[in-house]
């Protein structure tokens, strides 16, 4: 037993289906090595762990560790320029044509060098380790040539060697045309599929492969081209779909067995019913809602009634989503969409772990699972969705290191 550890006086947010947050009071941990040996109430605590060392969390809450499971936090540059022209009346296709939108972080991220990216993303991922996330997904798709989208990639696997965080990487190769291919879609499309998505796999950099399917992006023809690939290379898929119109990218998604189809506010009663019967998560993302100030709401009612599981992410990015805070995501997930406080924790811990496809590791507070639980100051698990721009994170614990 000397290498077990016990948290005790603790209420326990275990985020297993059933009772509400599957909440535990007065509840105890005890973790062996890097995982769960037990959970419980601590009256309950069989006698073989009560001897061990013991942590007293004075009836803090604890949640598993938690998850964004969307973000494109490796970029170069910044886009704050455009914000400021936009507010000051410039329209979008203005600031496009003269180089801005995603082409301009295009041009940056090419531009950096690998450790100036690195040291351009770690402010960004310590804003998320701040307030309790553990596991961050982190896509590609700001090079749209081999070398760059392999450099983005790299730097997304060393920042998982820099902090203490599981990072899962994403070729977003059909992100966005280049400009070395503007008006020849169909041949970049072939350029991703032969040429960089084989590179990128030979070099083990991509866990998943995701795609941007829309109108100012791929069709869904083009974008199955790239599943194909993918599934090749025995590479699960995700998508970027009805974000801003409804190509049935979802349905597409889902009939290749999607880990995710994420954004959706466009997603039709179609769309929802196949996600249902695939399994594939839906990734809602406010902040980008919140940026572009769209107003057409993701269709939240009939994800419930087809029972949709449903995570939230930041979609962190410099162009629709410049959020670095999980708990802010929660909040406006609540807020704009309507969702409850427990969904959106869900949403970051327990089916986020599902959009990842390592809902078998992480996500819960259960036997088997690792241990990795954040600690909070706060009385009930609805404050972390409830409040605004404050962060009542009081640690993360990893394992069985006190
Ligand atoms: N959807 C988005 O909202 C972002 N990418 C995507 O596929 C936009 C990224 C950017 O503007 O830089
Ligand atoms: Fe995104």
């Amino acid at each position: 037993m000397s290498f077990s550890t016990l948290f005790r006086n603790a209420q326990i947010a275990t985020m297993t289906p059933g009772k509400s947050y599957g909440l535990i009071e007065n509840g105890a941990v005890v973790i062996s090595a890097d995982r769960i040996k037990w959970v419980g109430a601590e009256k309950e605590l069989p006698d073989e762990f009560a001897g061990i060392q013991g942590k007293n969390l004075e009836g803090r809450l604890v949640t598993p560790a938690l998850i964004d499971c969307h973000t494109h936090l490796v970029y170069g540059g910044s886009r704050a320029t455009e914000f400021e022209l936009r507010l000051n009346g410039a329209s979008y296709e203005e600031i496009a044509r003269n180089g801005g939108g995603i082409l301009s972080t295009v041009t940056a991220t090419r531009n950096a060098s690998e450790d100036e990216l690195l040291a351009q993303s770690l402010p960004r991922l310590d804003a998320l380790l701040s307030e309790g996330v553990a596991t961050i997904e982190i896509k590609s798709g700001y090079g749209l040539d081999i070398e760059t989208e392999i450099k983005m990639l790299r730097v997304a696997r060393q920042l998982g060697k820099e902090r203490s965080v599981r990072v899962k990487t994403s070729f977003l190769g059909a992100h966005a045309i280049p400009p070395e291919f503007s008006g020849k879609a169909d041949a970049y499309i072939d350029f991703v599929c032969e040429e960089v998505l084989p590179a990128v796999h030979y070099e083990n950099l991509a866990d998943a492969v995701d795609g941007f399917c829309e109108n100012i992006a791929f069709s869904p023809n083009q974008i199955s081209k790239v599943f194909e690939k993918a599934k090749s290379f025995g590479l699960p898929v995700k998508l970027h779909a009805e974000q801003l119109s409804n190509l049935g990218g979802a349905t597409l998604a889902a009939k290749y067995g999607a880990l995710s189809a994420d954004h959706l506010e466009f997603l039709d009663q179609t769309g929802v019913e196949v996600m249902g019967e695939s399994g594939t998560v839906a990734v809602l993302l406010p902040g980008a809602f919140y940026t572009l100030r769209e107003t057409q709401l993701p269709p939240l009612d009939s994800l419930r009634k087809a029972e949709v599981p449903i995570a939230i992410a930041t979609d962190c990015n410099p162009g629709s989503s410049p959020l670095t805070s999980i708990l802010l995501c929660m909040n406006m997930s609540c807020t704009l969409f309507r969702m409850t406080p427990e969904e959106a924790l869900c949403g970051v811990t327990i089916v986020a772990a599902q959009a990842l496809g390592i809902g078998d590791e992480v996500g819960t507070i259960e036997v088997g699972k690792k241990a990795e639980l954040a600690v909070w100051n706060v009385d009930q698990p609805a404050e972390l969705a409830y409040r605004v721009g404050f962060n009542p994170l009081e640690k993360i614990f990893k394992g069985d290191l006190l």
